[in-house]
């Protein structure tokens, strides 16, 4: 057993659950040194959909690796080593399959607010059971931008999500209202602190308010092996995706 029943129970319950210094201080600083590497080494090969920039002729706002697993041993390594599948498969009680290794920051100043949203949104599963981890690389507050939760939301079905505006998070939920933001859950994290959340929890973030501090986070994500994904489907929003986002000048 990789997790106590109490996060397992928490996790079921609420839809998201923290792990406290899941990482220590030493791979923490590992980690953030492959980030720089994959920065410096493997972004310039790779295709402009693969990182997003908050203003793209400035390489210090980049805000979104995608895929990091698909590019790199270092990072496929972490996807399917011991240290996060078998807590994926803990969470979700089923063999899980990996999708994906994200970094995420908000530079900053201008680091904008990620919109309301369900990942399932984006997944497209049937049925819709998969999970993200968050793995927090700064200290993560108000300030800069934590992450929030609505407890128990991942029971109440799929909210209708539509186009967000912002780069990196396309679709967000279109009727959030006052009641929700009241219910919020904000989660301050340290670096090393892992929080995990099913496919259905709607979360949020608001953008970075302060000068001097990013907030980078790296992004795990595994489906249930049960899950059957609307490829077609996901594939032909990818693609018309990235031509909007060329033809807007955001990639
Ligand atoms: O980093 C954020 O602000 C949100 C990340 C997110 O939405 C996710 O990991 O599903």
């Amino acid at each position: 057993m990789v997790i106590t029943s109490e996060d397992l129970i928490r996790f079921q319950q609420d839809g998201f659950v923290v792990l406290r210094k899941y990482l220590n201080a030493d791979e923490v600083a590992e980690m953030l040194k492959q980030v720089q590497r994959f920065v410096d080494d493997v972004i310039p090969t790779l295709s402009a959909e693969e990182a997003f920039y908050e203003e793209k002729s400035r390489p210090e706002t980049l805000k979104q690796i995608h895929r990091m697993c698909e590019h790199d041993s270092f990072f496929a390594d972490q996807m399917t080593g011991d240290r996060f599948r078998p807590l994926a498969e803990s969470l979700l009680q089923t063999e899980v399959v990996v999708k994906n290794m994200q970094f995420f920051n908000k530079p900053p100043e201008i680091g904008k607010p990620t919109p309301p949203h369900q990942d399932g949104y984006y997944f497209m599963l049937e049925p819709n059971e998969a999970l993200t981890m968050w793995l927090a690389l700064d200290d993560v507050d108000e300030e800069n931008g934590c992450v929030r939760y609505l407890a128990g939301s991942h029971l109440s079905g799929m909210r209708p999500h539509g186009k967000s505006g912002t780069l990196g998070f396309s679709q967000g939920i279109q009727n959030y209202n006052e009641t929700d933001l009241k219910n919020e859950t904000a989660i301050h994290a340290e670096p090393g602190d892992l929080i995990i959340h099913h496919s259905m929890t709607i979360h949020r973030a608001n953008g970075n308010q302060s000068n001097t501090r990013h907030r980078r986070a790296m992004g795990m994500v595994y489906y249930s092996a049960a899950a059957q994904v609307a490829s077609e489907k996901v594939a032909e929003y990818q693609r018309s995706l990235v031509e909007e986002l060329t033809a807007k000048g955001d990639i």
